[in-house]
């Protein structure tokens, strides 16, 4: 079954992320390369797992438990993304990287989008979301007469905040299409539901974490930044 988000999460390391290091003295600015350590702004764990996973080496900082939650209300994946990196960064004065994701569904207008945590409801589990999103496509399915184009697609704004003022964002994007029942147990999120096009037809729920972060918007979008970090 599908993992809940882990509310525990910025009260230990994060799994396969280094242990070094506490959140005292002034962090660096902006220089060459990528930062050797960065706070995570993430509240979720799963993410910051796969984050891990994709950096290797940089040191990654768990969000700490006192940072209050960041109110998510930009109207866009970067505005989110900036906002969840500017406020670990004010909090921390280190380096600060956050992620905003969005599964864009092309039958219900780009939606989830934004709002892909929420869609079931604030508090809302990954199952309550991916049965929410299967019902919604069954029913316009089925008003369409059993035709219906499934494409979407994953998008992830990856923000990284410098004291000083430097900001550098960038982008990955997968695309796909949801099928019609879960299937897999890896993952998280709406990965049982989503089969990216150039896969085998697996969904990422199926595939071994590595197959996911070489295809995914998150993978693309960390590789990117590092891109434009020159690292
Ligand atoms: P933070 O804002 O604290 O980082 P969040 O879970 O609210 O955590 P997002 O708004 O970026 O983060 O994520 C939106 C939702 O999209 C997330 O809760 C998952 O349900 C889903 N999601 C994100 N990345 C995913 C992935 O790689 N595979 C499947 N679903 C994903």
């Amino acid at each position: 079954m599908q993992k809940e988000p882990n509310p525990a999460f910025g009260q230990g390391p994060i799994p396969g992320a280094s242990k070094e290091g506490g959140l005292d003295g002034p962090g660096p600015s902006r220089s060459s390369g990528f930062p050797p350590r960065v706070v995570l702004a993430t509240a979720n764990a799963d993410k910051a797992a796969e984050i891990a996973e994709i950096m290797g080496a940089v040191v990654l900082v768990p969000r700490p438990e006192w940072v209050p939650e960041v109110e998510e209300t930009g109207s866009t994946l970067e505005e989110n993304a900036l906002l969840k990196a500017r406020a670990l960064l004010a909090a921390t004065g280190e380096p600060s990287l956050a992620d905003d994701t969005g599964l864009e569904v092309d039958a219900l207008g780009g939606a989830p989008g934004v709002w892909s945590a929420r869609y079931a409801g604030p508090n809302a589990s990954y199952d309550d979301n991916v049965a929410k999103l299967l019902a919604e496509l069954n029913q316009i399915e089925s008003r369409a007469g059993g035709n219906l184009d499934r494409r979407a697609r994953f998008r992830t704004v990856i923000a990284l905040a410098f004291e000083g003022g430097d900001e550098v964002i960038a982008q990955g994007c997968v695309e796909g299409w949801i099928c019609n029942e879960p299937r897999g147990a890896a993952g998280f999120g709406y990965d049982p539901v989503f089969v990216p096009e150039e896969g085998d037809g697996k969904t990422f729920a199926e595939m071994e974490a590595s197959e996911k972060h070489a295809l995914s918007h998150r993978g693309r979008a960390l590789r990117a930044l590092k891109d434009l970090l020159g690292a």
